[in-house]
């Protein structure tokens, strides 16, 4: 007799077939997405997963952060449900399966059990938390954040965007406010399936990321104040340059790095240079330094460097620096329960597999706090993700899936 769910696979076309659907909603301009946080590519975006997920039979509940919570009966109707999800919302220049083959995987996952008729004691919820990317509104993982009772509900509601909206209002906007009180869902475990963003399991031939731990993150947000001026009439000793801050504190975070090699990662991403004109010396700088490391203590001590080193940088210059922490979090580690749960499935499935730590950041770090939570993760091809040219194979999303089919299955114990 075979495992409960040993020989449970899914329909990996219908999966495809629905990733390529989502695809279109928010298209970029080179074959990617751009389906940024809150904007009407975003509601459109979440229409479609209500429709399916109505089409499903699931019933919706939505939190006061808008994420939506698509959730499939159990038998025991008093049983903490087991999650799973990601986030359908992507990077300016994002690609087609960052976070959206974890959220669609888990809709597979629901219509095969559907299909099937198979029955859980445990009821299964289907996950899309809102603003995953923070790269219209920081920090990153907003909303599984106030979930997880780091970050305030209200402060999250006044955080801008570069046009200075509120993300409070454009949340009203799209109409996805919900009204339920957000964090007082009680989860039997958290899965979510993620593209590795990295070469690795791809390189080694891998069809399986079991993922023990995550990088911590800082973002560390710098003003950096000079004078504008001409850049034709004034002369070199008397420029006040926040250009050269820019240009040295990036250099400073990629030394850094370097230094703490293999564990560590280091760059500066996001850059606003005021006036931002041709013939004008810039007179400030805006940017966030993103570090990165599963050890804490080298998250720490690059931390710790580059706010020793960059306010020098600038007094040389003769320029001001300020900052503040835009986004952080320590390096988590995952449930070893559902650790188990997720290497157990690929090796039932007879898939490669390999332990990994995820470079990226992702809603499971911050629910990581509040209940057992594990992640899956796929190849994807070169380990390019955050550009549009962003790539998987059917094969490696189909065989993720599968893992998390057979680890939502073991923990929400199938019913004969
Ligand atoms: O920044 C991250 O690691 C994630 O993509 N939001
Ligand atoms: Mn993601
Ligand atoms: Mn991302």
């Amino acid at each position: 007799m075979a495992e409960p769910g040993a020989n449970l696979t899914l329909n990996g076309a219908r999966l495809w077939d629905s990733l390529m659907e989502m695809a279109k909603i928010g298209p970029g301009v080179a074959g990617g997405c751009n389906r940024q946080t809150l904007t009407d590519a975003d509601a459109e975006g979440r229409a479609l997963f209500k429709r399916w997920c109505d089409e499903a039979g699931l019933s919706m509940g939505v939190d006061e952060m808008g994420t939506m919570f698509a959730r499939r009966e159990g038998t025991d109707p008093e049983a903490p449900p087991v999650y799973m999800g990601s986030h359908l919302d992507t990077q300016p220049t994002g690609g087609k399966y960052d976070g959206v083959l974890g959220v669609l995987g888990g809709l597979e996952v629901m219509r095969t059990l559907n299909d099937l008729g198979v029955r859980t004691r445990h009821p299964i919820v289907l996950t899309n938390w809102t603003n995953e990317e923070g790269t219209r509104f920081a920090p990153a993982m907003l909303a599984s954040g106030v979930f997880a009772g780091v970050i305030d509900r209200d402060w999250a509601y006044d955080r801008r965007d570069a046009k200075g909206l509120r993300f409070g209002d454009e949340l009203e906007r799209i109409g996805w406010k919900g009204d339920e009180q957000v964090g007082a869902r009680k989860m039997k475990a958290f899965f979510e399936l993620h593209i590795e963003q990295g070469p690795i399991l791809e390189a080694e031939g891998r069809d399986i990321g079991v993922v023990t731990h995550g990088q911590g993150l800082r973002w560390i947000e710098c003003t950096v104040t000079g004078k504008e001026s001409h850049t034709g009439s004034t002369p070199m000793p008397m420029r006040r340059n926040a250009g050269r801050g820019l240009a040295q504190i990036t250099e400073l975070a990629h030394e850094i790095a370097m230094k703490h090699q293999p564990n560590a990662v280091g760059a500066i991403g996001h850059v606003d240079v005021f006036p931002n004109s041709r013939n004008i010396i810039p007179g400030k700088v805006v940017f966030t330094i993103d570090i990165r490391s599963h050890v804490l203590e080298t998250l720490l001590a690059m931390e710790a460097e580059i706010m020793a080193r960059a306010p020098a940088i600038c007094d040389a210059l003769g320029c001001g620096f300020e900052s503040v922490i835009s986004g952080q979090f320590d390096p988590p580690a995952f449930d070893p329960g559902c650790v188990a749960a997720v290497r157990a499935a690929a090796e039932r499935l007879g898939y490669s597999h390999r332990d990994i730590v995820s470079g990226a950041g992702h809603d499971a770090c911050w629910v990581n706090r509040v209940a057992p939570t594990a992640m899956i993760m796929c190849p994807c091809v070169d380990g390019l993700s955050h550009n549009e040219a962003e790539e998987i194979t059917q094969d490696w999303a189909t065989k993720g899936a599968n893992v998390l089919l057979h680890a939502v299955l073991e923990t929400a114990e199938v019913v004969g």
